[in-house]
């Protein structure tokens, strides 16, 4: 059977080079239903097999500020793709990751392309992608996409991934966040509350990131745990400006980038000096 996969990522991470290196001619270009965002959609035959390929739209978050972070997040949770590829940019990586995280917090099968590994070498920087890959816990392939380099290893591990659910990053949001988040994924869960189509972790997120499609979606489902959520995150934010002199969008922006930091702080990335601008110096 075919399978689909989906390639995501930051704009300028290499995600249309990518989609040309691994579907060549045999793609076509159309529109997300109803928005005149462009969807490349083509075929991969690779040596581990065929492959669907959607080339989505680069995005820098998957909540709802923009629309095309709308069009990529409903494109995943609608339709299933067994892998998002996430192409991430070596040259990049912190900012990268930000959206990485964000797929893992969905509970979403994602690896990691990490791509612009030319660009990286260029520039003396090394990057562990085992130990990356480890600490992640998802499996990280390095890329050329300019040259095709890493195209079949990508193919190869994605084919190779168990199908069944992933278990989902959850990233503390400090004291004060976390403990809403608890009592919010009792609300969601015992309401079952957009649980069909997202987690329920994940939706009292979204509620304190003021994503304006989450919550008119569970207004519409129901306005009362709405209101429920509404109340809680309200009481939160009080609290956060009060005793911290800040707001829960910040805090978990923060908190993302604290995470992230902490992976590369642990000797992911190594700067080797040049030689020959030593020698120059
Ligand atoms: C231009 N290595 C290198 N060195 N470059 C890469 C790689 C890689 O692995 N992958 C992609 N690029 P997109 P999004 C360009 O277009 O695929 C380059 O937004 C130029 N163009 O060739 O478009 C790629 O789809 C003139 O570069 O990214 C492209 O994610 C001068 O990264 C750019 C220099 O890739 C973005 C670069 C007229």
């Amino acid at each position: 059977m075919e399978q689909a996969i989906v390639l995501a990522g930051n704009p300028n991470s290499g995600k249309t080079t990518l989609f040309n290196a691994l579907t060549g001619a045999r793609q076509h270009v159309g529109n997300y239903p109803g928005v005149t965002v462009e969807k490349k959609q083509g075929t991969c035959l690779s040596e581990a097999g065929r492959f669907e390929v959607i080339d989505l739209p680069g995005t820098y978050s998957l909540t709802a500020y923009s629309l095309e972070e709308v069009v990529a997040r409903d494109y995943i949770v609608n339709e299933n793709p067994q892998m998002v590829v996430n192409i991430v940019d070596a040259s990049n990586l912190e900012r990268n990751l930000y959206l990485t995280v964000q797929f893992m917090e969905m509970g979403l099968p994602v690896c990691i392309a990490l791509n612009m590994m030319d660009v990286a070498k260029k520039r003396g920087v090394k990057i562990d992608t085992e130990k990356l890959s480890q600490l992640l816990n998802i499996p990280v392939v390095p890329t050329v996409a300019r040259t095709g380099k890493g195209k079949q290893e990508l193919m190869k591990v994605i084919a190779s991934q168990p199908s069944g659910p992933v278990k989902p990053l959850d990233i503390s949001y400090g004291p004060d966040i976390d403990q809403a988040l608890d009592g919010m994924e009792q609300i969601i869960e015992s309401g079952g509350f957009l649980t069909h189509r997202y987690r329920a972790r994940w939706v009292g997120l979204k509620f304190f990131e003021n994503d304006q499609q989450i919550i008119e979606l569970g207004q519409k489902q129901d306005e009362k745990i709405a209101s429920k959520l509404a109340a809680v995150v309200e009481q939160t934010t009080k609290h956060l400006r009060s005793t911290l002199d800040t707001h829960p969008e910040g805090v978990i922006a923060d908190q993302r980038y604290g995470y992230v930091n902490s992976l590369l702080r642990q000797g992911i990335i190594q700067i080797h000096q040049d030689e020959n601008r030593l020698r120059l110096s």
